[in-house]
């Protein structure tokens, strides 16, 4: 709709850069090509060569120099979440409501900015993957905050497929290819989905139309799990952050979603792009939900529960500030590849909650940046904090861009850097005990709120498309046991799922078979 109407800047980015930097420029001032080193160069285009057939020379520093950098041009693409677009942007808080629950500084005043950068992906594809595909979508943020950065690395999902990062791994590798025949396969997906039923939640908000969102724009982000709110006095409250896309929601039905594939598999970079590019700046409005300690003694689910909600009623979504995207990245690779996102990036005021799962990510996210970005990512200008960093222990390492802690000393403690401790930013005390055991998460209430789901979210229109969605890939697993288990959990769900379910895989497999 309006993504089709709107300038195709992306298209014209070339001539777009010409005009913006080039129009008044006349030849004589052109800046001159160099080596890396600066050494002008006389001819781009020809290598140095004995006669006019070759061969060529060593010393033709600048033909080396050209493949050597080409040779190392590619890093590792992001294990999962390879695909995606990002901008940049910023908060303004709208409302002081968050100021007597948490110190941090970003939520402190009505009208404050802080910039920030977003980064959209989906999840199991490569780096040159289709956007259209029925997928969770990342909805990473980074604030720049007075204070450092705070990440708030979220989905357009409020839950999660598993409730342990345990399995996080294996359930990755069913969403991505097989080992041997290198193809999509939907034996190792719908084996893990049956297998682990507390996946049924995320499974049916993947299948539901919300699974292919027509563009970044048009969907919202949740920081999905409970996160803990300190204020001046260290008091805690539990938070859980929504952001709510004010370009409204729209999804794709399957048919555009599989055209796009095939015509512009990058329909959602470029939507974004244009967007920005003409001025449409996409914006959502930040919500937090807030549950006391004592509420949440009383919950009557498990409040670090991945998989579950927090009903709205009980817990009334507060509005705190807008979030605006108003400049496109000059440059991906520098700006957007490089981008390095960790749910471990908290700040005063923001503190981590017992959650299973973001307890296991405060470790994976950094891990993975050292690996695809080198020890020093942290230095890399996107991933900068916008505020002074006094870290005189850490040193050194591939890729150092910064003084590196210039003189100060490099151990602790001693008696000359003259550094205090800020007590500003203890962390809230908190009382924990427990039995230590791999505690069997499994079957912690995996269907209430789905069949709430289906009975009271859904109208019969969306519950047909879920059960014809469902039932089109449940029709590609070649092993009986596995489609009998996948039904058998929905059936838990509603027994009009289960029904539904198998009156629909039975047409789609006679369909299939006469179709051959
Ligand atoms: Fe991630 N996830 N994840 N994830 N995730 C990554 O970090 C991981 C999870 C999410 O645009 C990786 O830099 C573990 C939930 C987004 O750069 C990696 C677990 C949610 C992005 C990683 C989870 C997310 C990532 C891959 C289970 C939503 C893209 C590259 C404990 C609440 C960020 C990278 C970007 C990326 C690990 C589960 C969101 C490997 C271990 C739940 C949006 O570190």
């Amino acid at each position: 709709m309006a993504s089709q109407q709107v300038k195709d800047v992306a298209a014209d980015q070339l001539k777009c850069f010409k005009d913006l930097n080039l129009g008044a420029k006349c030849q004589q001032n052109a800046p001159k090509y160099t080596t890396v080193t600066g050494k002008g160069i006389a001819d781009k285009g020809n290598s140095l060569s004995v006669g006019p057939r070759g061969p060529l020379l060593l010393q033709d520093v600048q033909f080396l120099e050209e493949l050597a950098q080409f040779d190392r041009e590619r890093i590792p693409e992001r294990v999962v979440h390879a695909k995606g677009a990002g901008a940049f942007g910023y908060l303004e808080v709208t409302s002081d409501a968050l100021s007597k629950f948490t110190k941090a500084k970003l939520f402190s005043t009505v009208g404050k900015r802080t910039p920030l950068a977003i980064r959209f992906s989906t999840v199991g594809g490569e780096a040159g993957s289709a956007d259209t595909v029925r997928d969770p979508r990342g909805f990473a943020v980074k604030f720049y905050t007075e204070d450092g950065n705070w990440d708030l690395v979220g989905n357009n999902t409020p839950i999660f497929f598993i409730r342990d990062p345990i399995l996080f791994p294996s359930f990755i590798h069913t969403q991505k290819r097989n080992p041997q025949t290198h193809l999509k396969d939907a034996n190792m997906t719908w084996d893990f989905f049956s297998l682990r039923p507390e996946t049924t939640h995320q499974v049916c908000f993947l299948y539901s139309d919300r699974g292919i969102p027509a563009s970044y724009r048009e969907m919202n982000g949740y920081g999905s799990h409970t996160f803990k709110l300190v204020n001046e006095a260290g008091e805690a409250v539990y938070t859980k952050f929504h952001l709510k896309t004010k370009q409204g929601i729209r999804c794709h039905d399957v048919a555009t979603a599989g055209r796009l594939a095939g015509d512009d598999p990058d329909h959602t970079t470029r939507d974004l792009f244009n967007a920005i590019a003409n001025k449409n700046y996409p914006k959502w409005a930040m919500y937090v939900q807030i549950m006391t300690f004592e509420q949440a003694e009383k919950f009557k689910y498990n409040p670090f529960d991945l998989t579950k909600v927090w009903s709205h009623k009980d817990f009334p979504l507060i509005e705190v500030g807008e979030v605006v995207l108003d400049r496109n990245a000059e440059n991906y690779f520098a700006e957007i590849e490089q981008l390095a996102f960790s749910p471990a990036n908290m700040i005063a005021g923001i503190e981590p909650s017992p959650d299973k799962m973001l307890q296991g990510r405060l470790f994976s996210y950094s891990d993975t940046h050292r690996h695809r970005l080198g020890a020093n990512f942290h230095q890399i200008p996107v991933n900068r904090p916008r505020c002074p960093v006094m870290h005189p222990t850490l040193r050194d390492g591939p890729g150092c861009f910064t003084d590196n802690g210039g003189a100060l000393p490099n151990y602790y403690p001693n008696s000359f850097a003259g550094l205090v401790g800020d007590s500003s930013c203890k962390e809230a005390c908190q009382k924990v005990a427990g039995d230590v055991q791999r505690h069997d998460s499994a079957n912690d209430d995996n269907f209430e709120q789905v069949t709430s789901f289906w009975t009271n979210v859904l109208s019969p229109e969306e519950r047909d498309r879920l059960v014809a969605n469902i039932a089109g890939h449940l029709a590609q697993v070649t092993v009986p046991a596995i489609v009998e288990r996948s039904v058998a959990n929905f059936e838990k769900v509603h027994v009009d799922f289960g029904a539904k379910l198998r009156l629909a895989l039975n047409l789609v497999k006679v369909s299939a078979s006469a179709g051959r």
